[in-house]
């Protein structure tokens, strides 16, 4: 499919700083060392409903993953899917009479503004599932031919007990595996399986639902397979960053790294799993299912969406937050105080400032505190201290290339 049109990207002076980034995986901050392409997957949308602004946050994350790669002076090979097929899209196409290829593509094109519009950077490949039927029946037959699936009723199903990696991304203990899938649709309880974790990899053809020709049988992919399939596709096993929001640590990311592990016999699928926290709104994790969204398209309406950008940021990716309307009052006034200071014909020197910005964001992306050193420079520019005339113009390339604000 057709990605978004990417933004500039000012190159910045001086020296960049290698990025640390939490693994998931490894529970630890460790130092990302890419080859000169670094390579990212990040999962992408279910697209049928607006981007909201949990979406926003995780896939902002990312992007800031990108920029201090490309500061670090690496190329960035970053894939993205589109779960252009599933079923709460199919269930919504239905509920409101609209072609789910319609809601689909509606859906989609509307987060590709938003991503423009919030400035971040467009993956290279942009992988609609539909698109690649084909190949993720190809990858599901290999791991056939190697014996670790089974077939139920028409549906291939991956045992879990030929999965010897499983359980090291998320480190979550059996009970705790048990309940998060059933929650998330694994179905532990279905009869036939050989064990409550086995998990679905090709679905046969339910009447009324889209289905593909395959050597498995008409039918279409189970969810996880989709992100392996695209991943090793476009990257290769091995790559640098497998990301998302923390809902997908298990089993959308555990049971992607089995499936990866079992077709290529590599180990790790990717060198770090990385999750950005869950964004709330009225006490609840912002979920489509529960309704209670707000969506970016909305707020961008009436606010200017370098605002919206720094109330993600004004937050660490990992944490979990609650988003207030209060929270972009601020951001809006930020905004106003950053343009103020870098629109003077000078300010103070601009060195510091940088080196440390850089490595704020090293340290496992720390925004809050990035955006407190352009704050603290800000208030200094705007009382007069400092006399550089180039250093408004460094901010404002600081801002816009390590944190996509454009001034
Ligand atoms: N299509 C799958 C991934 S293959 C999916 O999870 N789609 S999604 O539309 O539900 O979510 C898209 C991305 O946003 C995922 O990375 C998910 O982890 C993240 N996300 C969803 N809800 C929130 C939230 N409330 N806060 C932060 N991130 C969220
Ligand atoms: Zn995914």
């Amino acid at each position: 499919m057709r990605s978004w049109s990417a933004p500039n990207v000012p190159k910045l002076p001086g020296k960049s700083v290698p990025l640390r980034l939490y693994d998931t995986a490894s529970k630890q901050v460790r130092q990302t060392d890419p080859g000169p392409t670094a390579r990212m997957y990040v999962c992408g949308i279910t697209p049928y409903d607006a981007t909201h602004l949990g979406h926003a946050n995780t896939y902002l994350a990312f992007d800031l993953v990108g920029r201090v790669w490309r500061d670090m002076g690496h190329e960035v090979h970053y894939t993205q899917n589109a779960t252009d097929v599933d079923d709460p899209l199919l269930e919504r196409a239905q509920q409101t009479g609209v072609a789910w290829q319609d809601l689909a593509e509606r859906e989609i094109q509307l987060f590709r503004t938003d991503m423009e519009a919030l400035r971040v950077l467009p993956p290279r490949e942009y992988v609609g599932v539909t698109e690649v039927v084909g190949r993720v029946a190809e990858l599901i037959a290999g791991l056939a031919a190697k014996g670790v699936t089974y077939m139920l009723d028409g549906d291939v199903y991956f045992s879990v007990a030929d999965a010897p990696k499983f359980g090291q991304v998320s480190g979550y203990d059996e009970q705790q595996m048990l309940d998060l899938f059933a929650e998330r649709g694994g179905d532990p309880g279905r009869p036939g399986k050989r064990d409550p974790l086995d998990w679905l990899l090709w679905q046969a053809e339910r009447p009324g639902e889209p289905a593909w020709e395959s050597p498995l049988g008409r039918g279409r992919p189970g969810w996880h397979i989709e992100c392996t399939a695209i991943a090793l596709d476009n990257l290769g096993a091995g790559f640098d960053v497998a990301g998302g929001g923390t809902d997908l640590i298990f089993p959308h990311h555990e049971c992607g790294a089995s499936e990866g592990h079992a077709a290529t016999g590599e180990w790790p699928f990717a060198k770090f799993y990385t999750h950005a926290g869950m964004v709330a709104l009225d006490g609840e994790k912002m979920s489509k299912s529960k309704g209670n969204l707000v969506f970016v398209s909305k707020l961008r309406l009436q606010h200017d969406p370098m605002a919206i950008r720094l109330v993600l940021l004004a937050h660490h990716y990992r944490e979990d937050w609650q988003y207030t309307p209060g929270q972009l009052a601020e951001a809006e006034a930020r905004l106003a105080r950053w343009r103020s200071a870098t629109g003077l014909g000078s300010g103070p020197d601009t060195e510091e400032l940088l080196a440390e910005v850089r490595e704020r964001l090293a340290d496992d992306l720390d925004t809050p505190g990035a955006l407190a050193l352009i704050d603290a420079w800000a208030e200094r520019a705007s009382a007069g201290d400092g006399s550089d005339p180039s250093a408004p113009g460094l901010v404002r390339d600081l801002a816009d290339a390590l944190l996509g604000v454009a001034l």
